[in-house]
């Protein structure tokens, strides 16, 4: 029997004791940088669906370390977050020592699933060491104008005396406790990512990433190619609005104005403000940026009228619900004919409908527009209204909400004079600004529990003996995920966060693996922060990530396996009972990579009786080899190099599950040929190397080998193995025999019936549809 635990514990002391999986230092080496996003070193540990990313990341960097490259396979953690934060408040316990514990656990199972990392890179974003530097790019963004505050709503739950993330909340209650949330403004922390948001969107064309995620990001960035037009008035000032369908102009019969946007335009008169001021706070608890597709349209007359440009008629102006004055100017002209909204709000107001595009998208009854298509009619209104007119583009997305109101995460390096102004960022020696050790780390009100801590609050005077404080607010959980892929590169640089030699060499990140549910979260903060960072000359270059792939979800009777909804299985107990090899080989051969699939115990024994033969085959109970120094047959030599070839090909495509497949196969054939020769094995071992690394060192050194596997090269493909060998298939029709054809060996029913089509003989016996076609691989065909 294969002693699975004994062998799997050797391999990794050796290989930790050699640090075999370190990354060169010899950058005239080819490179890769493999990486999984690294996770949140949670109290549950590592659950079988992680192992999933985690193994297939280790089967690219042990191949690619195998074809020679000097590769960076390094694991760190995402340390900073609620969870802890939550566990700490609730135990009494130091959340860094609560992190420690939680880490220990991690860095112990993923060298238990023997994953090839360079354990020497190790980062923590809760490290004073680590966020020391994401201090100092926020104290770079801030130099640039890239940090400013502003006055924005913060989720705030009364009962539970604390501000809520996003996601804490469900359905407007409170996760824990399902207690109501309200809206309270806060002045607080905001990213301009905005101002990136065409090069994001540009970027994208230039990596190789799932066209799903791309699209997500897209649309989140929402650009928008359209116009503005002025309309004036002969009581209030002029007003913009942003439209993409400037050809309607002749059918604009309102203007629409949200709520927010009129009390800070327009003069009202008193009464009408009420209403708005009353409108506008009924909308604030409607938070979605899609609520106009939902709400019953609601509009309050403001009795002002507005000249519509190009039919020089009067239009009313409407304060209305289905507007958001956080898209475009806030401003939309109302077309009634032709936008579902518009229309719906003009019928119960009673608004004229004016038709300004026929049946066949012509434009009538629009002076000189008419008679256009709507693309030239949005040319020729530039050129017919200059003065009202003019091209404009507009964007979805929102700058980035960056500061929270807890403990756990890096404090914002600003000091502030009493009225909330900043006095100054800190100074280069002044960094890191460590969080303090306090016992009460409880959220205080609106305020991070910093603020309670008086040493920490309150910094000292200004030369005019002004009280100076810190800034209590703290970093959102994606600050350090933003930038750790470049500190990999260069983990204890004590003078920058990483040296532009060292991340020239190593960006970018090859491929990189982790989940779509980051699309447009960290995904894209770690794009901008890199294009960020390019732009101050620090990063080598503006993408991060030139490949990502995702993997699919593991299913446990049809539902996410997860340890907080229980269905989780533990990695650690599997590897007890059936070993890391199986374990690895079994969740990578569940299906193809991206897609979710369900996890099946049986198969995960069919997999770890596969691992068991293979050593049976090797070594005899008595621990003796099997295999001799014997010459390998051709047939031996065509089997191994083929499938040689495959695997090698597979794995460059990330078709994991096909390769573990064509694993299986490969063993069974050199069985069937009763293949003893070593030579023919070893290349087997290398194949097998990366999915089953433990076995493969195990047989390896059984063979008389000193060296290890892992770090051995990757076999070359002799191509005179690979010739294509041709089969002579008899051709029946209706059980006669009626002559030969000459095929590739191997081809399929499908592809012979393409041969024989192709030759064009047999023309006179075919008769299709066929009632039934029998088909002997390299044999027989047979149409009935
Ligand atoms: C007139 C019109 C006629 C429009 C028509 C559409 C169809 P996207 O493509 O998403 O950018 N709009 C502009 N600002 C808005 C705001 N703050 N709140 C709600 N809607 C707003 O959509 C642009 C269109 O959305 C604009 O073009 C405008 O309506 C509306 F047959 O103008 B349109």
């Amino acid at each position: 029997m294969y002693n699975f635990k004994e062998t799997e514990t050797k391999w990794q002391k050796k290989w930790d004791a050699s640090k075999a999986f370190k990354a060169s230092s010899q950058t005239q080496l080819p490179k890769k940088y493999i990486l999984s996003m690294f996770p949140y070193p949670s109290a549950l540990g590592l659950h079988v669906g992680h192992c999933l990313p985690y193994s297939a990341t280790d089967v690219l960097a042990r191949y690619y370390r195998m074809k020679g490259f000097n590769v960076l396979q390094p694991m760190g953690w995402d340390a900073f977050g609620l969870p802890t934060e939550q566990h700490a408040i609730e135990t009494g316990k130091d959340p860094a020592q609560i992190t420690k514990e939680n880490t220990d656990n991690f860095r112990s199972q993923f060298k238990s699933l023997g994953i090839s990392y360079d354990w020497d890179r190790e980062v923590n974003t809760s490290d004073p060491k680590f966020y020391h530097w994401t201090q100092w790019i926020f104290i770079r963004l801030y130099e640039k104008g890239l940090a400013y505050q502003a006055n924005t709503p913060v989720h705030w739950c009364p009962a539970l005396k604390t501000v809520l993330a996003n996601d804490e909340i469900i359905d407007g209650k409170s996760e824990r406790g399902g207690h109501p949330v309200e809206k309270v403004m806060l002045c607080q922390w905001m990213l301009k990512i905005t101002d990136y948001s065409e090069r994001l969107l540009k970027g994208l064309d230039t990596v190789d990433w799932p066209e799903s995620i791309k699209e997500i990001q897209r649309n989140w960035i929402g650009k928008s190619v359209g116009t503005l037009v002025t309309f004036q008035s002969k009581t209030q000032k002029s007003l913009e609005v942003f439209t993409t369908r400037v050809d309607t102009l002749y059918g604009v019969t309102f203007i629409a104005i949200a709520a927010d946007t009129a009390l800070h335009l327009l003069n009202l008169d008193p009464k009408i403000k009420e209403a708005v001021q009353a409108l506008k706070e009924s909308l604030d608890s409607v938070a979605s940026r899609d609520r106009g597709e939902l709400t019953e349209k609601i509009g309050i007359s403001t009795g002002i009228s507005y000249i519509n440009p190009a039919t020089k008629q009067e239009i009313p102006l409407w304060v209305v619900n289905y507007v958001f004055s956080d898209y475009g100017t806030g401003i939309v002209m109302g077309v009634p004919g032709h936008d579902q909204r518009d229309q719906e709000f003009a019928q119960k107001y009673e608004i004229p409908i004016q038709i300004v595009i026929d049946e066949d998208e012509k434009i009538i009854h629009s002076g000189d527009l008419s008679g256009l298509n709507v693309e030239s009619a949005q040319q020729k209104a530039l050129e017919l209204f200059p003065d009202f007119v003019k091209p404009h583009t507009t964007y979805k997305m929102r700058d980035w909400l960056f500061s929270r109101q807890r403990f756990w995460g890096e404090p914002i390096p600003l000091l502030k004079k009493s009225d909330g102004s900043v006095w100054r960022s800190l100074n280069p020696d002044e960094l890191p600004l460590t969080l303090p050790q306090i016992k009460d780390i409880c959220p205080q009100g609106f305020d991070s529990p910093l603020k309670g801590i008086e040493s920490f609050h309150h910094w000292g005077e200004d030369p005019k003996g002004h009280s100076i404080f810190r800034e209590t607010h703290t970093m959102p959980g994606s600050a350090g995920s933003s930038w750790y892929f470049l500190r990999y590169t260069d983990p204890f640089n004590p003078s920058m966060p990483f040296s532009l030699d060292k991340a020239r060499y190593w960006m970018p990140v090859d491929i990189y693996i982790g989940g779509q549910e980051h699309a447009v979260g960290h995904l894209l903060y770690a794009r901008f922060w890199t294009h960020f960072l390019y732009d101050l000359g620090l990063s080598p270059v503006e993408e991060p990530f030139k490949v990502f792939i995702n993997p699919g979800m593991v299913l446990s009777n049809g539902h996410k396996m997860s340890k907080s909804k229980g269905n989780g299985l533990n990695p650690d107990d599997i590897i007890q009972e059936v070993g890391a090899d199986s374990l690895r080989m079994y969740i990578l051969f569940m299906g193809p990579f991206s897609q979710s699939k369900e996890w099946n115990p049986g198969s995960l024994m069919g997999v770890h009786r596969l691992i068991q033969k293979i050593h049976r085959y090797f070594i005899s109970p008595e621990n003796k080899l099997l295999l001799s120094e014997s010459a390998p047959s051709e047939k031996c030599l065509e089997i191994i190099h083929k499938n040689l070839k495959k695997i090698s090909s597979d794995i460059e495509k990330y078709s994991f599950n096909t390769c573990i497949s064509q694993l299986m196969i490969t063993f069974q054939a050199l069985v069937d040929e009763s293949c003893q020769s070593i030579s023919v094995w070893k290349i087997f071992l290398k194949i097998l190397s990366p999915f089953a690394p433990h076995l493969a060192e195990e047989l390896w050194s059984l063979c008389g080998e000193d060296s290890l596997i892992s770090l051995a090269a990757w076999p070359e493909v002799n191509a005179s193995y690979l010739k294509e060998k041709e089969a002579v298939l008899g051709v029946q029709f209706l059980g006669k025999f009626r002559g030969e054809i000459n095929v590739p060996w191997d081809s399929s029913e499908d592809e012979v019936i393409h041969y024989i089509k192709e030759s064009g003989r047999f023309k006179s016996y075919w008769n299709e549809p066929f009632k039934k076609i029998i088909f002997v691989p390299n044999r027989i065909i047979n149409f009935i």
